[in-house]
């Protein structure tokens, strides 16, 4: 390892050999209370004879129930259920132009994160697969302190000052008479509150599209939303809105799949973040920067200081400067997810905030609310909040303070110690903020330039592909459909007619209400091919195929495509009847590691069918076989199948079968993302052409009838 690697990996560690030291593995140890006495019976309480009531002094049976008693803590308000991991931060280049922010200087530097991925509305223990946005909260352990970018999946927010967080948050929540629904935005109190606020609009438009019901936190982008500010070490400023895009590009799951998944696997995100990291499957995203000069602030047609609006890419451009990875799972959740504190008011010096009203208040909420969440002032201390940078300052005491401060003097300025700790200048690193010119009246009002609600709605419509604004419809009408009160679906009507008079049009077709009687729409005419998943990266690596098995399968062809999909980095499960050796038809055995009783369809990316005979004349008596095959089509998800295997996308009725003859050059694609062979030697083209359908994630084309997308 030369010099720089050495700096690289030392740099990288920085945080786990911190959280080290608080590790503790109970392998090979005695059973002891908290006091460090050993127990010698666990499983009985101390009675006063055998049939006899327990007694005052079993006070290993008093600690360990009282300790049970008190082991939840409050759930986070909003953004309750999430799952973290740890990784490291690299950037490209050095960016001293732009700001002094130390991790952001030196590409041999690897900065330790701890990543937090969640949903907003459910509590802990709900469905991973809900549409909601996600949070994405990133905490870099820096030389100079903690960094926390505290993003979400979706660039904007549904309001535009934060005094009316409580409001929306209280509306999205479930209905507090009767706590329902469960971690759904489908009610009548939030889409009240959405028609009472037109500034939703905008938010409103990408929580119903595909955005909000991710595939994999590992394809999902994160925003920063409010606009921050770099500032460099001449102390010039510029506005900055950070980005986070994953390499393996945005997707999403469809709505049904979503659903069924939130039943039959709650855990489906956090499994599959848990196993990538464990298979070596380590997720990247890169962070892009758009940066504003501070005399271009009134250049836009929007103001760039509203969250209810995105920085549009092809107006300003996104610069990628760095990467992070994810590549090391938690220890333990409680330790390190749930007990995590971010803070979007946890800057470090080259960073600075602006006046966007949301930010603003976003900086009083996050340290107030883990105040409670953490029982007192003291929760930078908890192992997986310490910064690495030292900690020095006079506060002390508070509940759970565990640093023993030495000395009498916890004061400033002082003479006793010298004046220590003190203040440090900007060349040492001290955190001054931007000297930004303010004036103006005390005054309760929001800007005019926030009063457009509509036009970056018409913008994200526009720009989204026609499956993409069928699926945004179909949310409409689950969504509003699910309303009880006629007139608020009417004025859902009315108020999305603003964005565009045909997709109102359409939402009414759905929900039992009047289309809108007045033309519709902003004029916007203008999209940004950004927004569109259609134009994200598309790759097959780390996609999960299930493969369909029963005893006589033809061994040579399944084996051959199971290992080709393997070496290029798929996962595959073989399914069965039931779990445990299939023998083939030649009589070798494989194992069905999944069975229709632990999985189904809506657990992969795509499904492949061998043949086989005797396999495919099993798998066509049960009912699951086909629910297998219907769902996987229905889901838009690749399918593929050779030989007999065939005959079973038949049974099951799938549509664009295209038959190929025994010449091995007769493979056939089309673009349902159905592919079939008959041959008995070559699978080679078969693989390389499944895996390139996978790599497209879906096949909307399967959504259209006669050419147009079905309702
Ligand atoms: Fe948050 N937000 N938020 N938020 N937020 C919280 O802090 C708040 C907003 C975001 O994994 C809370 O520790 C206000 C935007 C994430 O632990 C709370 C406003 C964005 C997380 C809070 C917003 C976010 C939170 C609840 C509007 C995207 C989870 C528990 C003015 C940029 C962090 C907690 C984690 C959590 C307040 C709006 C992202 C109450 C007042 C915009 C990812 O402090």
């Amino acid at each position: 390892m030369d010099k720089d690697q050495q700096g690289t990996e030392s740099s990288e560690n920085k945080k786990n050999e911190q959280l080290e030291p608080f590790k503790v593995d109970h392998k090979n140890t005695k059973l002891t209370t908290n006091q460090g006495v050993r127990v010698s019976d666990t499983d009985d309480s101390l009675k006063a004879g055998d049939r006899g009531p327990t007694l005052m002094e079993d006070f290993h049976f008093r600690e360990k129930m009282t300790h049970f008693d008190h082991e939840r803590i409050p759930e986070r308000v909003v953004h309750a259920r999430g799952f973290g991991a740890h990784g490291y931060f690299q950037v490209y280049e050095p960016m001293t132009e732009y700001t002094k922010a130390s991790f952001l200087q030196d590409p041999n530097v690897k900065t330790p994160v701890f990543v937090r991925f969640s949903t907003v509305v459910g509590s802990r223990g709900s469905a991973d697969t809900v549409r909601d946005v996600r949070g994405f909260a990133t905490k870099f352990y820096t030389e100079d302190g903690n960094y926390d970018l505290v993003a979400n999946n979706i660039p904007i927010f549904f309001i535009q000052d934060a005094i009316k967080f409580p409001d929306v948050v209280h509306a999205l929540k479930p209905e507090p008479h009767n706590e329902i629904p469960q971690a759904s935005a489908a009610h009548d109190t939030f889409w009240d509150f959405v028609v009472s606020n037109t500034e939703t609009a905008h938010m409103i438009m990408w929580l119903l599209s595909d955005r909000a019901i991710p595939r994999s936190f590992r394809m999902m982008e994160g925003f920063g939303v409010n606009t921050f500010r770099f500032v460099n070490e001449q102390g010039k400023a510029r506005f900055v809105k950070f980005h986070w895009k994953p390499k393996l590009g945005v997707h999403s799951l469809v709505w049904d799949e979503a659903q069924k998944l939130a039943g039959k696997d709650p855990d489906f995100h956090r499994r599959d973040l848990w196993e990538a990291i464990n298979m070596g499957e380590y997720p990247e995203y890169e962070l892009g920067v758009q940066m504003i000069e501070e005399e271009d602030e009134f250049s836009f047609d929007f103001d760039i200081l509203d969250p209810t609006k995105f920085w549009p890419e092809e107006m300003v451009p996104v610069k990628l400067i760095g990467k992070m990875t994810l590549n090391r799972n938690q220890d333990n959740f409680f330790a390190e997810t749930e007990q995590v504190a971010f803070h979007a008011g946890n800057v470090v010096p080259g960073i600075d905030f602006s006046n966007d009203p949301l930010l603003q208040g976003r900086l009083f909420s996050y340290l107030d609310t883990q105040l409670l969440r953490l029982s007192g002032p003291n929760f930078h201390e908890i192992p997986i909040n310490r910064p690495i940078a030292p900690v020095n300052n006079n506060q002390r005491d508070g509940f759970h303070r565990m640093t023993i401060d030495k000395g009498a003097v916890s004061y400033s300025p002082n003479t006793l110690r010298n004046n220590s700790p003190e203040p440090a200048s900007d060349q040492e690193h001290g955190y001054v903020h931007y000297m930004e010119k303010v004036e103006g009246q005390k005054i309760r009002r929001r800007s005019e330039s926030f009063n457009d609600h509509f036009s970056q709605a018409t913008l994200f419509w526009n720009s989204l592909s026609t499956a993409e604004k069928q699926h945004l419809i179909k949310a409409f009408h689950f969504e509003v459909g699910s309303v009880k009160d006629k007139n608020l679906k009417q004025r859902v009507v009315e108020m999305f007619n603003q964005v565009d008079g045909k997709l109102a049009a359409e939402i009414a077709k759905g929900i039992g209400v009047n289309p809108p009687t007045t033309p519709g729409g902003t004029g916007v005419t203008a999209s940004s091919p950004a927004v569109s998943q259609e134009n994200t990266i598309k790759l097959a690596r780390t996609r999960k195929v299930a493969v369909l098995i029963d005893h006589g399968f033809a061994f040579d062809e399944v084996s051959q495509v199971v290992t080709a999909l393997q070496s290029a980095g798929l996962g595959v499960d073989l399914v069965s009847k039931q779990l445990g050796m299939i023998s083939s038809a030649e009589g070798e055995q494989l194992e069905a590691n999944k069975s229709f009783a632990t999985t189904g369809a809506i657990m992969y990316d795509a499904l492949y069918i061998g043949g086989g005979a005797q396999s495919i004349s099993s798998l066509n008596l049960y009912s699951e076989s086909k629910t297998f095959v219907d769902e996987a089509f229905k889901h838009a998800k690749t399918i593929g199948a050779t030989n007999e295997g065939i005959e079973l996308l038949i049974a099951a009725q799938v549509q664009g079968i295209t038959f190929a003859g025994p010449d091995s050059n007769d493979h056939v694609v089309n673009d349902l993302g159905i592919i079939t062979i008959q041959t008995d030697k070559d699978f080679k083209a078969f693989t390389d052409e499944m895996i390139h359908a996978i790599a497209q994630h879906r096949h909307w084309m399967r959504e259209f009838k006669d050419g147009k997308l079905s309702g």
